[in-house]
């Protein structure tokens, strides 16, 4: 009999908690066979909206859950759990700068980090989705200096997934002759989604799509804006993509990746001259024992060396801008 996984969720009442819960209850994370329990997380004022949400997980009678803890209190809330899914974070509000919501989002991502270390299982493993992801990450990590820093990881494969359907979509065939495609940098609308490596079926991209202004001035955009053509819209922003990715994310980075990459953000050891010590988005393989790993060897062009420095110098800025209004 297998022991269940435990998985807290903060936001979980939010949109993306809400189109993500039902996926993890229903096996898609982690397997038709593995149990879940699952730790709730939520502010005082969402917890109202959070008890629909639990009675309607009640209401599926999922035969893997085996218990839905509710709770505003992190130490509860991450008590012994294998799986950190950190969702919730402040929305930008009108007159809001960026640097005062650094400020607001670090303070509650201080918060999780430590509570994490205090109370998770020392293997927990941490992603962060909510805004901004790879900064918010980076500050759990150094809230929590118990739990290894290659157990944090903030989300891109949104933004991988995205690239892949535009590029399927341009070749016209299924996106899942897409493959090798790789995220790098933030995730914010400076990312660059590296076409140059990436294959439709056995072919290189460049070689099927051979329209390199398309590429360049299309597709690198198109990806990049993507969020906010979702919400002008749909009048939200994305929600079910979104927790589909998280699904993805833990489902790959929890098994052998077989040869294909994915895009995650993991704290930089300088691979490809990116800057040691942030968060930032790489091409990850798994082995066979679950160890995560930079895939070594991709040749880049000076272009996307140019797109990822840019895209990295923007996180040294978050990191500068966020560690000075907390002190850390
Ligand atoms: P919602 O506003 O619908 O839900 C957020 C929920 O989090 C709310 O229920 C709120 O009460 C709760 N919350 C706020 N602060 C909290 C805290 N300190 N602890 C626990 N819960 C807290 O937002 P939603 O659409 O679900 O988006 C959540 C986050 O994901 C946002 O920051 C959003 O920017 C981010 N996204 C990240 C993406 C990515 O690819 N990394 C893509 C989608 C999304 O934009």
């Amino acid at each position: 009999k297998k022991e269940p996984i435990r998985v807290a969720v903060t936001g979980a009442a939010g949109n993306i908690g809400y189109a993500l819960l039902f996926r993890i209850a229903s096996g898609a994370m982690f397997g038709p066979d593995q149990p879940v329990a699952l730790n709730l997380i939520e502010i005082e004022p969402g917890m109202k909206a959070l008890a629909g949400v639990a009675m309607e997980l009640d209401d599926c009678a999922f035969p893997l859950v085996t218990e839905i803890v509710q709770t505003d209190d992190l130490s509860v809330g991450f008590k012994d759990v294998d799986w950190a899914l950190l969702v919730g974070s402040v929305p930008r509000k009108a007159g809001m700068e960026r640097a005062d919501l650094l400020g607001i989002n670090g303070k509650v991502f201080v918060g999780q980090g430590k509570a994490i270390n205090d109370n998770a299982k020392p293997s927990v493993r941490v992603l962060v989705v909510g805004n901004p992801c790879n900064t918010n990450a980076l500050i759990a990590m150094k809230s929590a200096p118990d739990i290894p820093n290659e157990q944090f990881f903030a989300m891109t494969r949104l933004d991988e997934n995205r690239a892949k359907t535009q590029l399927a979509q341009k070749a016209g065939v299924p996106v899942k002759e897409v493959s090798q495609l790789c995220v790098w940098g933030n995730h914010s609308p400076s990312m660059y989604p590296d076409f140059e490596n990436a294959k439709i079926g056995r072919q290189k991209v460049t070689d099927v799509i051979q329209d390199q202004a398309w590429l360049r001035d299309t597709f690198v955009p198109v990806v990049g804006q993507r969020g906010k053509a979702i919400i002008d819209a749909r009048g939200a922003s994305s929600a079910a993509s979104a927790a589909n990715a998280v699904v993805d994310t833990v489902r790959d980075l929890s098994s052998p990746s077989h040869g294909e990459i994915h895009s995650v953000c993991v704290v930089s050891r300088g691979e490809y001259g990116t800057p040691e010590g942030i968060i930032t988005s790489l091409p990850i393989r798994v082995d066979g024992a679950g160890q995560w790993r930079v895939m070594e060897g991709v040749k880049l062009s000076e272009y996307a060396k140019e797109k990822i420095a840019a895209s990295n110098k923007e996180l040294l800025e978050e990191r500068e801008v966020a560690f000075g209004q907390l002190g850390l």
